[in-house]
């Protein structure tokens, strides 16, 4: 009797927590007895995935090791590293640059790796900005960020950066629908109807460079662009992306934006979007949007401001869009291998509905339509269903596939992955969460050829499956086995930022293409010193360069005189190593400024503006060798008008015979 009472209030606990998005039934989580030794890589024993995962409001990007969970590298992308220097040292400002000056933070969603054919390459890892709209592109041979464009016409780059199968584009849906760049802005908020617009961008990708060109954007109705996927094999030449907001509410869209039945997936031809640009019927639009590309020659970015778009408006471009009804404020929209299924998420949905690339063609072949919105064609939801997945779980919101015909869903509401058929739609396997699961990953899942074997789960609340760290607690992965019928936890490691989408590629196809150093011949800095022997300090005017050079464990010069309040002074260290894995690091006392940590073979720039009279010392911050701790210097600051003459030295012990070591000629043209 009390026992059933007790089971009552139980289930209704359950039912309640289920609600407010919190812990899976029979959270006290068992893993089986191999778990241990499927995680397990023995010391001196190598991952067998590299996972690269983006870490949300970090503005960087994580790179883990599966199945161990091991956390090998941060990449900052869109934020300044203290730690390598990154967005302080003056190479690598210009990457932070925007059309808005300098913005050195981003909230950095989604990874989309290269591929050919539908298959990883390993070449390039891209990544969207999702505050100020950027997209980025990371080097897989040196894990540093290449390049960053940034996207006018925007406003929240959420949905993107999905790729073609041949990696021909890249896109960046709008998440927040305005007026657009080349409107009047100043607009009431409730005016949002008559003035808002969406966009969506179509990045080309150099397939030789990777360089990232916007190659047009089409106009889109106000809604807004939450998620997005290309089509592959037979749907190659279409990309789908998810949309809310159809209601086009302005205000507590958790409530007016959940108004209607269903919102859409937008189908955009984008192979007829190419014929319309070719046919010239793209719009020259004068915008502005920055630029920025990093040279491992140079070792230095540079920022350019771009000012012209081609706009294609679905007015004078039929066939190109279509809108298919998808239950429930659609999240994620995702495409099976074979490109002939597509997947909405509807976060608020009873059921998920999947879609077929077949059907969508007949329909519009059919003009089987109900009606337009906003002039463009809406497929009847029924010609375009391939069928429903029932019973699914509560708030789906992301869909990833194994190379079987399995596909597996992420529930945030019912912190679960649902394992179901594609083609049958029958829901296999379900597995708990810790908890409030956001995206989840499958090795090449978004690829034709997913290497499966494991789903991680990248989750939004740990509670209490890791030592508390005062109200801020990690934010996890979960690692699971699919490899069985079955699915199966192995692991939880803890993550850094909030990492919404991860992309898992084997380590094979990076590992052996690694950069160890950059070449010291090679490297055509402008303020590059190649020996010690070119060593030297030059003032120009209230300016002063230290061409300086490292190798363990000493810099040269480390003693600098001469420098005045009111002189703005440049550290133009190079690393004169040309062995792998030994950096140093600068840091100035007092300089407002992070350190740098200089690869070998490379110059990098520190700046420094003295703020007082004295000695200033400066040192290296990593630790090289065993005599890193000696790997120190001087500077002596001297006041604005003294006739303290500008000397430099290293291994000089006697008194200063300042006027032997000047190297002042004149200011430096
Ligand atoms: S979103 Cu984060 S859980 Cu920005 Cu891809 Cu779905
Ligand atoms: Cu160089 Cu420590």
């Amino acid at each position: 009797m009390f026992t059933n009472l007790l089971k009552k209030s139980l289930a209704l606990i359950v039912i309640t927590a289920a609600i407010t998005s919190c812990k899976p039934r029979g959270a006290a989580s068992a893993i089986s007895g191999d778990a241990a030794s499927k995680v397990y890589v023995a010391p001196g024993k190598y991952d067998e995935f590299y996972d690269i995962v983006s870490g949300g409001f970090n503005g960087q990007i994580g790179i883990y090791g599966i199945p161990s969970g091991r956390l090998f590298r941060i990449v900052p992308v869109f934020s300044q590293s203290p730690e390598s220097g990154y967005g302080f040292s003056e190479e690598t400002k210009p990457m932070l640059n925007t059309s808005h000056g300098f913005v050195p933070w981003d909230d950095l969603h989604h990874i989309a790796l290269s591929v050919t054919n539908g298959v990883h390459d390993g070449r390039w890892a891209f990544a969207n900005g999702n505050n100020t709209p950027r997209l980025a592109r990371v080097d897989l041979t040196t894990f540093r960020t290449a390049e960053i464009l940034e996207i006018p016409n925007s406003a929240g780059n959420h949905s993107s950066p999905f790729i073609t199968e041949n990696s021909e584009y890249i896109v960046a849906g709008t998440r927040f629908s305005v007026p657009l760049d080349n409107d009047n802005g100043d607009v009431a908020i409730n005016t949002y109807k008559k003035n808002f617009r969406g966009t969506v961008s179509f990045i080309s990708i150099n397939p030789q460079s990777g360089e990232m060109t916007l190659s047009f954007q089409i106009k889109t109705p106000g809604i807004n662009f939450d998620l997005a996927r290309a089509g592959k094999g037979k749907s190659h030449g279409w990309f789908f992306f998810s949309c809310y907001n159809s209601e086009k509410a302005n205000t507590l869209l958790e409530v007016n934006a959940s108004a209607k039945d269903k919102d859409f997936i937008m189908a955009v031809n984008w192979k007829k979007a190419e014929e319309y640009i070719k046919a010239g019927k793209g719009k020259k639009e004068a915008v502005k949007y920055a630029h920025n590309q990093y040279s491992d020659k140079t070792h230095s970015a540079t920022s350019t401001m771009m000012n012209e778009v081609l706009v294609l408006d679905p007015k004078d471009c039929p066939d190109m869009l279509y809108f298919i009804p998808c239950p429930k404020s659609p999240h994620g929209c995702d495409t099976d291998p074979s490109g002939e299924y597509i997947v909405g998420s509807g976060k608020l949905a009873a059921v998920i509905p999947v879609f077929s690339f077949t059907k969508i063609q007949q329909a519009i072949a059919a003009k089987n339509f109900d009606g337009e919105y906003d002039g463009i064609p809406v497929i009847k939801y029924e010609a375009a269903l391939h069928g429903e997945v029932q019973k699914p779980g509560l708030g789906p919101l992301h869909t990833e596939f194994d190379a079987n015909g399995n596909a597996y869903t992420s529930f945030f509401v019912s912190s679960e992955i649902v394992k179901w058929n594609v083609k049958d739609l029958k829901v296999l396997d379900r597995v708990p969460t810790y908890y409030s699961i956001g995206h989840l990953s499958v090795p090449g899942g978004p690829t034709t050829k997913p290497w499966g074997k494991y789903v991680i789960a990248y989750n939004k609340i740990t509670k209490d499956r890791y030592l508390p760290t005062g109200p801020e607690l990690t934010q996890s992965a979960q690692l699971y086995d699919i490899s069985g019928e079955k699915m199966k936890l192995l692991l939880d490691f803890p993550t850094t930022g909030e990492p919404h989408y991860g992309e898992a590629i084997p380590a094979d196809l990076l590992f052996k293409k690694q950069a160890k150093i950059f070449r010291i011949e090679d490297n055509m800095h402008p303020y590059v010193t190649k020996g010690e022997g070119q060593a030297r300090v030059e003032r120009n005017g209230k300016e002063v360069h230290v061409y300086m050079t490292s190798i363990r464990s000493h810099f040269t010069p480390d003693n600098i005189e001469g420098i005045k309040m009111g002189d703005v002074v440049y550290f133009h260290l190079t690393n004169l190593e040309q062995d792998w894995d030994v950096p140093h690091g600068f840091a100035v006392k007092g300089s407002n400024n992070a350190e740098i940590l200089v690869m070998p073979g490379e110059t990098q720039t520190l700046k420094w503006i003295p703020d007082r009279v004295g000695i200033t010392p400066i040192y290296c911050t990593d630790f090289c060798s065993a005599l890193h701790q000696e790997m120190q210097g001087y500077v002596r600051v001297s006041p604005s008008n003294s006739s303290v003459p500008l000397t430099f030295s290293t291994g000089k012990t006697a008194p200063a015979d300042t006027t032997k070591s000047v190297s002042y000629n004149g200011p430096n043209k």
